[in-house]
């Protein structure tokens, strides 16, 4: 089986009727969805928010109840993939561009689960460039100050054209040599002007579930 669909799947095992579940974004959180919509059909009771558009539609489509932020007071569980995992269970996250709502998303839940296959751990965050989130407003003065951090940035583009967030901002890719303080640097990049968010997630996760290609799936507490 699919590594990045095992540990969905074992993710989605801690769900308990009446909870409120922060639905996570991109290839992994999908199989979380779809088997959250398979244990609705099978009676499972829930309400639950999404981190983006596609994944609102998506639950959407397969009967998943989607309540506004209105009607709740917290999150009891959100599943969320990752990009890169650390010996720290610190995150790289907005791979799919959605960084910014997955970060409140995970940041009200009582649990954080984080769902990735084995590919996505490594020893130090920075193989995979960092997303980062600023508003359009003088971009190129707030990317200069992403710059003096040190590293490489790149506006990330889709068909030809900036790629627009839900929130209607861009994202800068910003690549370090190795990103070994990323408590620091989360707090350093949030300081700077323009940038509404970052994909460094630390101290966030409450379980890591691992899926592995010989379909072997771990959690780590
Ligand atoms: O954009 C995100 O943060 C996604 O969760 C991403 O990091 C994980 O993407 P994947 O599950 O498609 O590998």
């Amino acid at each position: 089986m699919n590594p990045k669909k095992l540990a969905a799947e074992k993710a989605v095992e801690f769900i308990e009727d009446g909870m409120v579940v922060g639905l996570g974004t991109g290839s992994t959180a999908y199989w979380a969805i779809q088997k959250i919509a398979q244990r609705i059909n099978e009676g499972l009771r829930i309400r639950a928010v999404a981190s983006s558009r596609d994944s609102e539609e998506l639950a959407n489509k397969l009967g998943i109840p989607i309540v506004p932020f209105s009607e709740i007071e917290f999150i009891d569980i959100t599943i969320d993939g990752a990009d890169e995992v650390d010996t720290h269970f610190n995150l790289i996250k907005g791979g799919g561009g959605a960084l910014v709502r997955e970060k409140i998303l995970a940041i009200n839940s009582k649990r954080f689960f984080v769902i990735v296959d084995e590919s996505k751990r490594v020893e130090h965050l920075g193989q995979f460039p960092l997303p980062v989130e600023i508003v359009h407003f003088a971009v190129n003065l707030t990317i200069n100050k992403l710059k003096e951090l040190g590293c490489n940035t790149r506006i990330r583009m889709r068909n030809d054209k900036e790629y627009i967030t839900d929130n209607g901002n861009i994202i800068v890719d910003c690549t370090f040599e190795k990103i070994v303080e990323p408590i620091e640097l989360n707090k350093q990049i949030n300081l700077i002007p323009g940038v509404v968010d970052n994909g460094l997630f630390t101290r966030m996760v409450s379980s890591l579930i691992v899926g592995y290609n010989d379909g072997n799936v771990m959690i780590f507490d």
